[in-house]
């Protein structure tokens, strides 16, 4: 019986792929939750997929800029939303020093900018052009700011150089960052009741898209060495003197050791690829139907088997 055993199961064992036979690490693999929904959710959703394949997941709360030197060392060991415009330059970074790589592109394009709701256009007919914007800078002026226009940006932690592109491309506004991206939400919501002309930072694929009709400020186009190289750009002397991406890449990274300790979760990791409309949904389930995270992805993942199941293969 022993003998029959060992000698079907290795059989068995040699009829099967390579990858089949090497087992996951025990070991949780660690999962990176930042502060917007859609990346939120989608860390769940992975992270059940992967617990559903039978492997240990942990979640920590990192700083979205910092993770990426986390990802590179192995004390996390994936991000699944890399967004070029805000964090292209620290994933180039980490990429340049080794330890982590690109292990996959998502079919979603993004954008990440000023951006303004539609009525705002009623105070400042020349939108979306950055300098008509500019033009109405009193339009946007509160007490905070005294005579610049107020332009909310997103958390510090998001893009960094919001302040050094109004310098650049001289410009009369005065850059808050606020705290949470709720507070975006919030400036939002309070100008919609009066039609206040606003102009906040935001980004798609993103919930916001389904809930205030709205336009991207166009800043001079993007180039590459916009952020490193002052003679690209508008202003010869200046960094940061043009827009974000306007149709930028969210990629996934992974740090090089996933793929020899969890080969079976890496496998699965690289056939994932969200569109825009899955990952507004993700957000828009945390964002307007106020679900926590862990039962958002959860939702998603029940109403969305086709999408899924055969990453898993
Ligand atoms: C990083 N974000 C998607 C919020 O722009």
């Amino acid at each position: 019986m022993k003998t029959f055993t060992k000698t079907f199961m290795a059989g068995a064992l040699a009829a099967m792929p390579m990858a089949a036979m090497a087992e996951d690490s025990s070991d949780p693999i660690v999962i990176p939750i930042h502060n917007w929904s859609s990346q939120i959710v989608m860390s769940h959703v992975v992270g059940q997929i992967f617990t559903g394949m039978g492997n240990n997941v942990e979640f920590v709360t990192t700083d979205s800029q910092a993770v990426y030197e986390s990802v590179r060392l192995g004390d996390v060991t994936l991000e699944l939303e890399v967004w070029e415009g805000a964090f292209g330059a620290s994933f180039r970074t980490a990429l340049e020093k080794g330890g982590l790589h690109d292990a996959g592109t998502h079919d979603a394009v993004t954008r990440e900018d000023w951006w303004y709701p539609m009525w705002t256009k009623e105070a400042c007919p020349g939108l979306p052009s950055w300098e008509a914007l500019n033009d109405c800078a009193s339009v946007f002026a509160t007490p905070e700011t005294g005579d610049k226009g107020r332009y909310l940006d997103g958390p510090v932690d998001w893009l960094k150089h919001g302040a050094e592109r109004v310098e650049a491309l001289d410009m009369n506004f005065q850059v808050i960052n606020a705290g949470s991206a709720a507070a975006l939400w919030a400036e939002i919501g309070a100008a919609e009741a009066d039609k206040k002309p606003v102009v906040v930072f935001n980004w798609t694929p993103n919930f916001a898209e389904a809930v205030w009709p709205g336009e991207f400020v166009e800043f001079p186009e993007w180039v590459e060495g916009c952020d490193s190289d002052p003679s690209v750009g508008v202003n010869p002397d200046a960094l940061y003197d043009c827009g974000n991406p306007a149709t930028g890449y969210l990629k996934i990274a992974a740090w090089d050791g996933m793929e020899g300790k969890w080969p079976a979760a890496y496998k699965a990791l690289t056939n994932i690829s969200f569109t825009n409309p899955q990952i507004a949904e993700m957000a828009k389930l945390v964002d307007v139907d106020e679900m926590e995270p862990e039962d958002a992805a959860a939702a998603w993942l029940e109403a969305n088997g086709d999408v899924w199941m055969g990453w898993t293969k």
